[in-house]
């Protein structure tokens, strides 16, 4: 029998042309609710890798099969299978691991993956190099410790971020509840990740499998969720599917304007792909805020394309059927009316870094992690701060970590932990906004080079910028090795985007609050032509901004990017709504 949710996906089908759904919705309708044959696949010792359909179904369960980069080459040239390995990444909603959860993430690392813990853009961690064999022996390693990895990949909700303030007390412990309280309610009802990972038993004639929220199909594509407080943008509010923005009054959290369609994804040389900022739709209470999140996830789910994948995020669905139209239908499925957008203001995307005391006395303090790579004395460190077993750890969407609730009398002991390990490391106005995605060697689709160049370039442009007095200004810069925007990179002051190897597009304009895309600047530059293209507009920036005018703001006051690629199409990849 074919469930309600999964009736109205067809008929959405039909409504599109009748287009045939696209090879993942047969995948996951024959899926049994995601099981496929993965647990026979783990016991096939001739492979390192797993069938072509399971590949597409564990990723529901947080894991991707992978294959070593740098030694794709070498391994092709002796016929020799590719060196693969698998990417698991956790289920953290709001980023908020208590130390022992964090010990076991460092231990699985260790004996499990390759060694490092990688901070990721929406607050989780993922473990790297993991073989077929180690797979359940991590997972159940994590499950140990009350974590998991369902929905952290796949057409699901992903991994719900929330704001880290730690500080704003209550205002923090709203944001967070709201975000778990979606994150469960949007988790998927199927058992096949207990059994698959954890050897849960099937109970014979049991409860008939059934997924209200998704139906047998899931989504039409990944879904992403963000709760921010402002001032502070830390999750990209705009670049969500979904997000609600705090408003307070009188220091209590009076409900959410919720933005919809924001997406970063796009592909080079294809326009009907782009990246788009969300659009404001309203205020709602917050105990409402869970139902108008199924709200909208199930709107997606019933209108979401299922033929063309590269056209199946809400973006698009909300541009194909009009904003107007869109909201409407969304009010259909309310039993509370959105009330008008109350407004807020967001000052920045980046995280303060340092120490921070609240009005209870407990202290916590803002680490930086460099493109939120944790190995070798940095990750001893946090290690021997785990086992003390004090505070909570606060994973950033910017890969930072806080360690936040620390009492005062524990404060001095990890001061001088984070200065004998490096973890108190300062850093410029620009590196300490820079963020990059992971891409090589771990990444298929990788271009070029992200996490492992991003850190060079930026030394090179901090020279720039010392000279020219600008070393302690905050200028958001986030590189990707190809265009599917990992780190959110059309949301930054200058953002890097991978063509091929060593060749990027750069993209400048992008607000410093996260409220506006950035435009295209220069194509395909390697590392000398962008820091020559850069390095006008630094001098400009220098000489001729307004008071507290941020870079972004200036850019695009000054018509620089305008002025210096005149005649190129630099709409490209825009959304409609922003090509005039
Ligand atoms: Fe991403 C695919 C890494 C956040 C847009 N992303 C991938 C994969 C899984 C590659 C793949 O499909 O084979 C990358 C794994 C690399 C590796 O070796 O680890 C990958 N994405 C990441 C992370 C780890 C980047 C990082 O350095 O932190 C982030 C993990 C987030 C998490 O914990 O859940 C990550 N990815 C994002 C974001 C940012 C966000 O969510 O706020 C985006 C842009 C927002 C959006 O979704 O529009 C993003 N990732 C994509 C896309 C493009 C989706 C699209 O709509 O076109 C892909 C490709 C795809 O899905 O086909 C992708
Ligand atoms: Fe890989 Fe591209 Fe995402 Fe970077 S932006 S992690 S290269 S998919």
């Amino acid at each position: 029998m074919v469930c309600a949710a999964t009736a109205a996906i067809y008929a959405t089908c039909i409504e599109m042309n009748d287009r045939p759904p696209s090879a993942n919705e047969r995948i996951k309708e024959n899926s049994r609710f995601l099981r496929g044959t993965i647990a026979e696949g783990l016991t096939v010792p001739q492979t390192g890798a797993i069938a072509d359909d399971d590949q597409q179904l564990t990723k529901f369960h947080g894991i991707y099969l992978q294959d070593d980069r740098d030694l794709r080459a070498e391994r092709g040239r002796q016929r020799m299978e590719k060196a693969f390995i698998f990417m698991a990444r956790m289920r953290v909603p709001s980023g908020i691991l208590t130390p022992a959860q964090y010990l076991a993430a460092d231990r699985m690392a260790r004996e499990r993956g390759n060694g490092t813990l990688r901070l990721t853009t929406r607050q989780t961690i993922q473990f790297h190099g993991i073989l077929k064999s180690n797979l359940r022996p991590l997972i159940q390693g994590l499950h140990a410790e009350m974590l998991d990895t369902i929905a952290a990949c796949g057409d699901v909700n992903r991994n719900v971020c929330a704001s880290v303030d730690p500080w704003r007390r209550a205002s923090h412990a709203a944001v967070t509840k709201l975000a778990g309280d979606i994150a469960t309610h949007l988790l998927p009802r199927s058992r096949a990740w207990h059994e698959i990972w954890i050897g849960e038993e099937r109970v014979a004639g049991g409860v008939e499998e059934d997924e209200p929220i998704y139906g047998r199909t899931y989504m039409p594509r990944k879904f992403k969720i963000g709760v921010a407080l402002p001032p502070h943008n830390d999750v990209d509010a705009f670049a969500q599917d979904l997000s609600f923005v705090a408003i307070e009054k009188r220091g209590k959290i009076a409900g959410y304007d919720v933005i919809v369609g924001g997406g970063m994804g796009m592909t080079h040389g294809e326009p009907e792909t782009y990246p788009r900022a969300g659009n404001v739709i309203g205020f709602c209470k917050p105990e409402h805020a869970v139902a108008l999140a199924e709200a909208v996830v199930t709107m997606q789910r019933d209108h979401g394309d299922r033929s063309n994948r590269k056209q199946a995020r809400l973006k698009y669905t909300i541009d194909r059927m009009g904003l107007e139209t869109f909201v409407a239908g969304l009010g259909q499925r309310l039993a509370v009316k959105l009330q008008p957008a109350k407004g807020f203001v967001f000052a920045s995307t980046g995280d303060r870094l340092g120490w921070a005391e609240d009005e209870t006395g407990l202290h916590h303090v803002t680490l930086f992690i460099e493109n939120g790579r944790i190995a070798d004395r940095a990750r001893d460190g946090l290690r021997e701060i785990a086992s003390r077993g004090v505070g909570r750890f606060i994973i950033t969407a910017n890969q930072n970590l806080v360690l936040a609730d620390i009492p005062a009398k524990q404060n001095s002991k990890i001061a001088a932990l984070l200065k004998e390990y490096g973890l108190d490391r300062q850093a410029g106005g620009l590196r300490r906004n820079a963020v990059a995605c992971v891409a090589l060697p771990t990444c298929g689709l990788a271009l070029a080079e992200s996490e492992r160049y991003l850190p060079s370039l930026v030394t090179r442009l901090e020279s720039e910028l010392e000279s020219l007095g600008l070393a302690d200004e905050d200028i958001t810069i986030r590189m990707t090795g190809c265009p599917n925007g990992c780190a959110r990179p059309y949301m930054s002051e200058i953002g890097l985007v991978g063509r091929s190897p060593g060749l990027y597009n750069l993209y400048l304009g992008g607000a410093h609050d996260g409220s506006r895309l950035s435009k295209l600047h220069a194509r395909d530059v390697d590392g000398d032509a962008i820091v020559a293209a850069l390095r006008p507009v630094f001098a400009a920036y220098a000489t001729d901004r307004k008071p507290n005018e941020s870079f972004g703001d200036f850019v695009i006051r000054a018509g620089i990017v305008a002025r210096t690629i005149a005649g190129l199409d630099f709409h490209e990849n825009l959304a409609p709504a922003l090509r005039n």
